[in-house]
């Protein structure tokens, strides 16, 4: 059976590589990119619960870090937020005290073990340019240095460090750099009560020896194509795929290409069962490529029809050609434009909408393509109607191979 959107079958496969770096099992920690940046925060004692916490900028949660005793929970949270190897990403998190006191800030990377269990992956994370609102972030831009160790932080394990290698930095010219088992930790002082916001930007490591995935540049792909016209398309089927003199088929009123629309559907494709004027195939086989464009007319007649108005799409066939048959109630073409209208960039006087103006032209070169015809008729105030008709291909291949 053919129908309007039955096009050449396309399948794009798409293999992604998965990127395994030295696994190793023990003692060491297999290295990874990181996908995500993480922070932690925890109150002292007198500063009790951290409330409101939520992320302003960033994709991300902020939760309790409940591997802590569930007293403790409270007065913790722990950020996972998207970050990127290729650009720094800017993070943004706010958080109300409960009473006044310090606040410990932990930055460090991922927690994730490799499938199976073993040392946890080393994601290395890179962090700059912190600042804060109703608290302050000592040395955040980490220029300041004692020995590897950037000025007011700790390094309560593990061996992360500042430093000015390999990329630029956001602020200055250093960063920090940590992982989940080498963090960073300052100190913050807080009032209770008053939220608390901090700003960050942070960014993944490259790990020695990573093989970045060739970037995807081609937009014009089968894949591409086809999420395009699935985003954008809405299909209405099970409508013009009713055999001749039957009725079963679904119907459609003004408000619903209304509602269409409003969904952010730019044009609708109907399914037509061309079979039943032309015969089966492959005798009777119809060119998809003149399916994919018929679309247009309907789009173009819904363009060109006020509020209230209707669209009417009517298909038949006999012997020799099937035909199509879209007919609106808009304002009509005037006689002197009527010759005009299959012309590259015509625009019609009364159009509300422009488009590129090349459709009508396009449509055209198609249908004489397949030996077909397209004609318009229209009467001024009462509408427009477009009619195509093609000879079928297989029909005109038998005929062409018939002895003379
Ligand atoms: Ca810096």
């Amino acid at each position: 059976m053919t129908t309007l959107w039955q096009t050449p079958a396309r399948r794009a496969l798409l293999a992604i590589p998965f990127l395994i770096t030295g696994v190793a099992l023990g003692q060491s920690n297999p290295v990874k990119l990181a996908t995500q940046a993480r922070f932690d925060l925890l109150a002292s004692v007198s500063v009790g619960a951290l409330t409101n916490g939520y992320i302003l900028e960033g994709s991300g949660a902020l939760e309790r870090q409940t591997w802590l005793a569930a007293a403790d929970q409270p007065r913790s949270y722990t950020a996972n937020l998207s970050i990127f190897h290729f650009t720094w990403t800017e993070l943004v998190a706010r958080f109300t005290p409960t009473g006044s006191g310090t606040v410990e800030l932990t930055l460090r990377g991922p927690w994730q073990h490799p499938p199976g269990g073993g040392a946890i992956y080393k994601q290395e994370v890179l962090w700059d340019a912190l600042s804060a609102e109703n608290t302050v972030v000592p040395n955040g831009s980490f220029e300041t240095l004692q020995g590897v160790l950037p000025t007011g932080w700790s390094r309560p394990y593990g061996a992360a460090y500042a430093t000015n290698d390999p990329l630029t930095a956001v602020d200055g010219a250093r960063m920090a750099r940590v992982w989940h088992d080498a963090p960073l930790t300052c100190t913050l002082t807080v009032t209770g009560g008053v939220p608390v916001t901090l700003r960050f930007f942070a960014r993944a490591q490259t790990p020695v020896d990573f093989t970045d995935l060739a970037r995807i540049t081609n937009r014009h792909s089968a894949a591409h194509q086809a999420a395009r016209r699935f985003m954008r398309g809405a299909n209405l089927g099970n409508y013009l795929e009713a055999p001749p003199g039957q009725n079963w088929g679904a119907q459609y009123r003004t408000n619903d290409f209304a509602w269409i629309r409003a969904e952010g559907f730019d044009h609708v494709r109907l399914p037509i069962a061309w079979h039943h004027y032309t015969g089966p195939p492959p005798d009777y086989l119809l060119s998809p490529t003149i399916f994919t464009r018929a679309d247009f007319l309907v789009t173009n007649a819904l363009r060109h029809t006020p509020p209230g108005g209707s669209v009417t799409v009517s298909c038949g066939g006999g012997d020799d050609s099937a035909w199509l048959a879209v007919e609106d109630s808009g304002a009509g073409i005037p006689e002197a434009d009527r010759d005009r209208v299959f012309e590259r960039f015509y625009q019609s006087p009364g159009s509300s909408s422009r488009g590129s103006g090349l459709g009508l032209a396009i449509v055209k070169h198609i249908v004489v393509l397949h030996h077909g015809e397209i004609s318009v008729s229209s009467e001024m105030g009462r509408g427009t109607t477009f009619r195509i008709s093609i000879p079928p291909l297989g029909e005109r291949k038998n005929e062409s191979n018939q002895p003379s």
